[in-house]
């Protein structure tokens, strides 16, 4: 128990023992009182008392049981199943997609989402068929399509855009489980992941529930490398190592044994597999080609047992993180279109500032640096953040920037980077209405970059504080292109 409620007790105790010793003896007076007209009476009294007290001290109890009983922890709950976890991801991305302003890539990232939502709903197992070019995924792809659902034409060669494939598989899970198989383009060798078309594989890959990464040979690095990065972000992969009909069976050995001391502590020996999707045509006797059925049953056991042991958690999880994808997209998007609104006010407020400051009469340098923060603008741009900050709040915040901008002399930096653009000498550049003007406004786009630097942060100015960012603000906006073209706005307004 805790010291307060210890105090209290005690005291609680002191003041039922005086008020129990006050009642028993102001009962006893009761009892002698009415025992001189009748005993039986006097001993009816006493009990009644006693009950009704009992009864008051038993509600008593019972309140202050209520109030100071320890408090049992709040339980946050959280969604228990993988797909519920999923489903709430999903449903924060498809809340930061909403906040995108911008029609296009809203609409596309909207897609994205909806797609995520049908495969939740529709509970399809995505497996894609990935690796280098002629490691034979298309042969691979057609024969578990030929295997598994109706005979499919073989169409070999270089695939250019990925196609996908839908087949159910029966009796999954208790039902018969939907499954889609994607054929990609292949990674080239030289290119590694560089390509723009291994970048829509690598994409593909990256959506897969369960990746099939194709091989035909020992690993290469340009191989191992991929394989590598999509294991270690969580994706479920086989090995598939193909054509290993080209191969004696000692060999065949061999090469798997290889393959599986290379991918030791990425994945499991039972993960990589030989196959021959299409082996080569063989001859026979009276000289006719056949050609021989594809060897594929360890692959297609290995994934039949993975879809069922694993087969909802892999889409949960997947779905889990391309979710987070998407939301991590739409906040890369969501920042950019704050900074435009952002900059836009900075533009605003720093002509604004020039306007005030070209209205009254001759200030001194360092007032400058006072007129040119104004809290208004901290207040649109916390807006823009979605902060709202008080007028009052912001007040304090501009002072402060104000404070910092004199401490590190800026107005008078300002002054003498805006004089050698204008080629004029300090004194006249001091003296000159042009120069105050268009160094208070220097100094507002200054102070408001700094602030979107503080909003963007989530309302802090970092380990090495305010002057840091204004610091780095002001070195940002010094190089001559800018400053030229920023006087030249500045000579077109304020003239
Ligand atoms: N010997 C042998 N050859 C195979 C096997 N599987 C595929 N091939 C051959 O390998 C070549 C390439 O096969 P594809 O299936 O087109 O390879 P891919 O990976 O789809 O190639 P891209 O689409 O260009 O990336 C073809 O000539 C196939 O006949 C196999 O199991 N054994
Ligand atoms: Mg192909």
């Amino acid at each position: 128990m805790r010291r307060p409620y210890l105090l209290l007790v005690a005291i609680a105790t002191l003041i039922s023992l005086g008020a129990l010793l006050i009642a028993v003896s102001s009962l006893g007076q009761l009892y002698s009182a009415v025992a001189a007209v009748s005993p039986l009476l006097a001993q009816l009294t006493v009990l009644l008392v006693v009950v009704a007290l009992m009864g008051a001290l038993g509600v008593l109890a019972y309140y202050g049981w209520l109030f100071l009983r320890p408090r049992r922890k709040r339980v946050v709950t959280l969604p228990e199943t993988p797909d519920k976890v999923a489903a709430v991801s999903l449903q924060a991305a498809q809340q930061q997609v909403s906040q995108i302003e911008d029609e296009i890539a809203r609409q596309a990232l909207a897609a994205r989402s909806q797609a995520l939502a049908q495969r939740l709903e529709e509970q399809t197992f995505q497996i894609v068929v990935f690796g280098l070019g002629s490691a034979g995924k298309t042969a691979l792809v057609n024969a578990l399509l030929g295997e598994m659902a109706a005979p499919v034409a073989a169409t070999l060669g270089t695939t250019q855009v990925a196609q996908t494939y839908r087949i159910g598989v029966p009796g999954l899970a208790n039902r018969d489980q939907e499954i889609l198989i994607t054929d990609t383009p292949g990674l080239l060798e030289a290119g590694e992941f560089g390509e723009e078309r291994a970048q829509q594989a690598k994409a593909l890959a990256t959506s897969a529930d369960l990746l099939l990464f194709v091989i035909d040979n020992d690993l290469h690095r340009v191989e191992y490398e991929p394989l590598a990065m999509l294991v270690g972000m969580g994706k479920r992969s086989l090995l598939v190592f193909n054509k290993s009909d080209r191969y004696l069976p000692e060999e065949r050995e061999q090469i798997l044994g290889r393959l599986r001391e290379r991918t030791r502590g990425l994945m499991a020996a039972e993960d990589v597999v030989a196959i021959a999707a299409r082996p080569s045509p063989a001859q026979l006797a009276d000289g006719t080609m056949v050609q021989p059925d594809p060897t594929i049953a360890d692959l297609i056991e290995r994934m039949l047992t993975i879809l069922r042991q694993e087969g909802s958690d892999l889409i949960a999880s997947n779905l889990l993180l391309q979710s987070q994808r998407l939301s991590a997209d739409a906040r890369t998007l969501i920042t950019v279109q704050r900074q435009q609104q952002a900059e836009k006010i900075v533009d605003r407020y720093q002509w604004i500032g020039a306007g005030v400051l070209a209205a009254t009469p001759l200030p001194v340098v360092d007032m400058l640096a006072t007129a040119a923060v104004n809290a208004q603008m901290v207040v649109e741009l916390g807006r823009v953040y979605g902060v709202e900050v008080s007028i009052e709040e912001a007040k304090t915040l501009a002072v402060s920037l104000a404070k910092t901008m004199a401490a590190l002399s800026l107005a008078k930096g300002a002054m003498k980077l805006l004089a050698v653009g204008l080629q004029v000498n300090l004194a006249t550049a001091v003296a000159s209405k042009l120069v105050q003007g268009a160094s208070a406004a220097y100094l507002t786009r200054i102070a408001g970059k700094s602030f979107m630097v503080y909003f963007q942060a989530n309302q802090d100015w970092g380990d090495r504080g305010i002057q840091a960012v204004v610091e780095q603000q002001y070195q940002l906006n010094r190089r001559d292109e800018f400053v030229k073209q920023f006087l030249r706005s500045a000579i077109e307004k304020l003239t």
